[in-house]
């Protein structure tokens, strides 16, 4: 049996890999980190209990930002592949905190491959870096592809690209099966609240439900190449498998807006959408009974990723690469799942079980 490692194992791409390589038959190996609440709630149905023999889902407690315990735990488990997928990953969080960030996402790229060569596993242990198409930035091609150059605008962005290019610098100097999948853009109902996408679906689910009053967002006019989380992370897991170590972009090759991402969630819920929050009531809602979409200059960033789009043909070409899922598929999944959620709520605050909505 492969045994696997997956840092990050608790986020949304950590949550579908461990269940795609307990599927095939891996042992997986997560590292979790330490919170004062439980953050376990992606990857609980497939918690095993420790006391029982023959897990082969284990969990680890650990921190990018502490050699220590990468070294011991890589050392326990001597790992066929590890993917590296822990990270800060919010652009404008990292602008808050760019130490933090660089030290997390750079230096502990760094930490994993310098575990693996302090362990002598050059030979044996796979790696992959979670790299991404922030890297591109003030984009330099339309669209973009393994060849073109970065231009990074966030701190999070430049951390990731110390990544991207000291993973390539292993593979090079020390002979590792290292390699970068340049993701862009992917979601499902498992993404992080504050994310657009999914800021979007669940605020909207709430408002059609009269849980929240208002959305508000940023840069409307953002475009994206969105993909779905479930389709990506099989590419990251295929990456690991190829003869000789390459980076690869995953996308989808087609681009929307996040106005057009809206649009298309508010259709899915059928609902209206009143751009400008003209003639709002107090239900948050106008004259129309449309639902009202405020843009707020908070969530601008100090400096803006305006467009994305990927060119994932070496993909296609080497490992088949053909997204399943649509982006109307992706913004119809997220938005029911985001109506559940908000009915469940819903149905807690009528019985009178929520004296306050604590997500506001
Ligand atoms: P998430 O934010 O959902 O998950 C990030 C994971 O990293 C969480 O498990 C988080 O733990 C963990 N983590 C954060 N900081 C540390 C740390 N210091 N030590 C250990 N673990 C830590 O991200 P995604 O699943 O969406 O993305 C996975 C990776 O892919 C990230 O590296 C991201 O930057 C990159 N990426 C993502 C893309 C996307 O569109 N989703 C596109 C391209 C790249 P906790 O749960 O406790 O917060
Ligand atoms: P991104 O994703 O920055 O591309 O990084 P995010 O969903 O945060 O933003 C996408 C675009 O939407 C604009 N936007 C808003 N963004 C957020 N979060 N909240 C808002 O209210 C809002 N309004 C408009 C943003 O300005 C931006 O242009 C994601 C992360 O998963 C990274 O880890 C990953 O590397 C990249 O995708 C590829």
């Amino acid at each position: 049996m492969k045994v696997a490692l997956i840092t990050g194992v608790t986020g949304q791409d950590g949550a579908y890999l461990a269940e795609l390589l307990l599927k095939k038959g891996y042992i997986v190996h997560g590292i979790k980190r330490r919170a004062s609440l439980f953050n376990t709630d992606r990857v609980d149905h497939l918690y095993q209990d420790p006391h029982v023999n023959n897990a082969n889902f284990i969990l680890h407690y650990g921190d990018l930002t502490d050699s220590t315990n990468l070294i011991r735990i890589i050392q326990r488990i001597q790992p066929d592949e590890i993917y590296n997928l822990a990270a800060m990953s919010h652009v404008a969080v990292s602008f808050q905190t760019p130490e933090y960030t660089a030290n997390a996402d750079g230096l502990g790229t760094l930490r994993i491959l310098e575990a693996i060569r302090i362990l002598g596993l050059e030979k044996k242990t796979r790696f992959y870096q979670a790299s991404t198409s922030e890297l591109y930035g003030l984009v330099q091609e339309i669209p973009q592809r393994e060849t073109t150059p970065f231009y990074p605008r966030s701190p999070y962005a430049v951390a990731k690209m110390y990544a991207y290019w000291i993973t390539v610098n292993y593979r090079e100097a020390y002979g590792m099966y290292a390699c970068n999948g340049i993701l862009f853009n992917h979601e499902s109902p498992l993404r992080g609240e504050t994310f657009v996408t999914r800021k979007i679906t669940r605020a909207l689910a709430r408002i059609k439900l009269g849980l929240q009053d208002c959305l508000y967002l940023g840069n409307l006019d953002a475009l994206r190449d969105w993909g779905h989380a479930r389709d990506y992370v099989e590419m990251q897991w295929m990456m690991l498998q190829q003869e000789e170590p390459e980076d690869f972009v995953i996308a989808t090759g087609v681009q929307y807006s996040v106005r057009q991402f809206v649009d298309l969630a508010a259709q899915e819920l059928g609902i209206k959408i009143n751009w400008d929050g003209h003639g709002v009531d107090e239900t948050g809602t106008d004259e129309n009974g449309n639902v009202i979409v405020r843009v707020d200059p908070r969530y601008f960033r100090p400096t803006e990723v305006e467009t994305l789009l990927g060119d994932p043909s070496k993909a296609k070409e080497k490992l088949g690469w053909v997204p399943k899922t649509t982006f109307h598929e992706l913004v119809a999944e997220m938005v029911r799942e985001d109506l559940r959620n908000a009915e469940r709520d819903e149905l807690v605050k009528r019985n009178g079980y929520l004296a306050y909505d604590y997500h506001e």
